[in-house]
């Protein structure tokens, strides 16, 4: 299986997917996405465009739905959440379908929404990903950052190099590192891997986070690592559910 990386959507390489990807926003849309869906969402339909969302929430009726997501790391006006994965308890998505997009993370999940096998990834489902990327033994896996607005993301790699730390560990005959973002990937969950909190921290958009106000539960969420089992698949285009 040959792992590789790349930071952002636009560093995908034109041309065929592979049958496997997994895209990966640290802070915060795939670690929403994990706690949303183990907290009993029913489905989350991720949008680039606020136009298309808008379109498809306005089909399905308002006690069943909620419309989740930010730009800029703030909530947007009408929608009933921002982004903050500890808001989305049981009580508040329980059998809900949740309409979501973000600055980053929608987009990312858009570039690969073709392939065959799409997951989100975030540091808590890590664990549950990895395992089911080796149960599969896909010959070739993209892991996809969501960055911020193109640029690189120090927390989205630091998930990478989790996952890659993980397949390595237990499938090292048969797990390669196919490129060198996955390599770089690897030895920075190396440096941060006992503090996974301060990485997020010291991020550029972990200190936007800090500057927009208090978000303390947010980074100990996100960093948390293993500690959901849920594995968030696209089943519909744009249609994440746990598989
Ligand atoms: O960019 C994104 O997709 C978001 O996850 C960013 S934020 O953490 O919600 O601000």
């Amino acid at each position: 299986m040959k792992v590789s990386y790349f930071h952002v959507a636009a560093n995908v390489p034109a041309g065929p997917l592979p049958e496997t990807a997994v895209v990966i926003d640290v802070l915060r849309a795939t670690t929403t996405i994990a706690w949303a869906l183990n907290n009993g969402a029913e489905a989350i339909q991720t949008f680039a465009e606020l136009a298309e969302l808008n379109q498809s929430a306005s089909k399905w009726p308002e006690d069943s739905r909620l419309l989740i997501g930010e730009r800029g790391g703030k909530k947007m006006d009408g929608f009933d959440f921002g982004n903050s994965p500890v808001d989305l308890i049981p009580e508040m998505v329980l059998g809900k379908r949740l309409f979501m997009s973000t600055t980053n993370g929608t987009r990312a999940l858009q570039r690969v929404r073709e392939v065959k096998n799409l997951y989100t990834l975030s540091l808590p489902n890590r664990k549950a990903i990895a395992d089911q990327l080796l149960k599969a033994a896909n010959d070739e896996v993209w892991i996809v950052g969501s960055g911020w607005e193109g640029e690189y993301s120090l927390e989205d790699s630091l998930g990478a190099g989790a996952l890659a730390a993980f397949l390595l560990d237990r499938g090292r005959d048969f797990v390669l590192l196919g490129n060198d973002e996955i390599i770089a990937a690897v030895a920075l969950w190396e440096k941060w891997k006992t503090n996974p909190e301060d990485c997020l921290r010291s991020a550029s958009h972990g200190k936007r986070l800090i500057r927009l106000g208090n978000h303390d539960a947010d980074f100990k969420c996100c960093s948390q690592l293993d500690n959901l089992s849920i594995v968030p698949k696209q089943f519909e285009l744009g249609t994440l559910r746990a598989c």
